[in-house]
């Protein structure tokens, strides 16, 4: 699958008051401005067009962009945060959306749904069940989905310890090949594909991005850069420490279509 386009939201100097579960200390806003311009010009350089949004001090957790949303060529699905302080990021998303789609469809109350949790590879959707994406969204989705020729099938983590989204345990770097962490490789919905296992002390790493051809991943993990490097991929490692010090990861600080 090709990409043109991304969309990212500069880091707020209030970026530290989003929500967190990682116990990593406080990030430092230099130092996360700066990875985040060159997580930027990464994806320029796969070739994406860049819309950067300025910071929304409203919102703290606004530059994991891909939380709000869920886009395939033919529409963009409007997410409802399950963090309830995030709710309220849709709405300039959307604004922003319009500009390159015209259909939509939207996640709504009681369903809640986080792009974190959403897996696109090829013609199949894995949707995770987590604190932040229920069983009503979920179904929602696949709904969505399903009208515009797609499947998916959910994958329940709320038992999978150290994860916040699905996509923070695995990832599609297409050609039938997932990359995913070892408490979820037995999971029923991933048989059939060849799969990458993430060694343990290395999961963070699993939130890795195929764009264009390239991987983006996290700077640091190098069992799993020389994993990837000797099947044949192209990687590009990237400084994150500061997005992981709140719980984000590579995948969630763009909107890639
Ligand atoms: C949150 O807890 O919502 C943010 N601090 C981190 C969101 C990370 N998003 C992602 O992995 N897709």
């Amino acid at each position: 699958m090709n990409f043109k386009n991304a969309i990212v939201r500069t880091p707020g100097k209030n970026f530290s008051q989003g929500l967190t579960s990682a116990n990593l200390g406080e990030p430092d806003y230099q130092k996360t401005l700066e990875q985040h311009t060159a997580y930027c010009r990464a994806l320029q350089q796969c070739g994406l067009n860049l819309t950067t949004l300025d910071p929304d001090l409203e919102y703290p957790d606004s530059t994991f962009v891909e939380d709000t949303a869920v886009l395939i060529p033919s529409a963009a699905i409007l997410t409802r945060p399950g963090a309830a302080s995030r709710i309220g990021e849709v709405a300039a998303i959307h604004l922003q959306l319009q500009r390159f789609y015209r259909q939509f469809y939207s996640i709504t109350s009681p369903g809640s749904l986080e792009g974190g949790d959403i897996c696109q590879a090829g013609s199949h959707f894995f949707i995770g069940l987590s604190d932040r994406t229920n069983e009503e969204g979920a179904r929602q989705l696949a709904e969505f989905l399903a009208k515009e020729g797609y499947t998916s099938s959910t994958v329940d983590i709320r038992n999978i310890r150290d994860i916040l989204h699905l996509k923070s345990g695995i990832a599609y770097l297409g050609d039938n090949t997932l990359v995913v962490i070892k408490s979820l490789n037995d999971h029923p919905a991933f048989k059939g594909y060849k799969t990458i296992l993430m060694d343990p002390e290395e999961n963070y790493a699993a939130n890795c991005v195929m764009i264009n051809g390239r991987v983006l991943l996290a700077k640091g993990y190098p069992k799993f850069k020389a994993k990837l490097e000797a099947l044949g991929f192209t990687t590009i490692p990237l400084d994150v420490s500061e997005f992981q010090k709140m719980d984000g990861g590579l995948s969630c600080l763009s909107l890639r279509f």
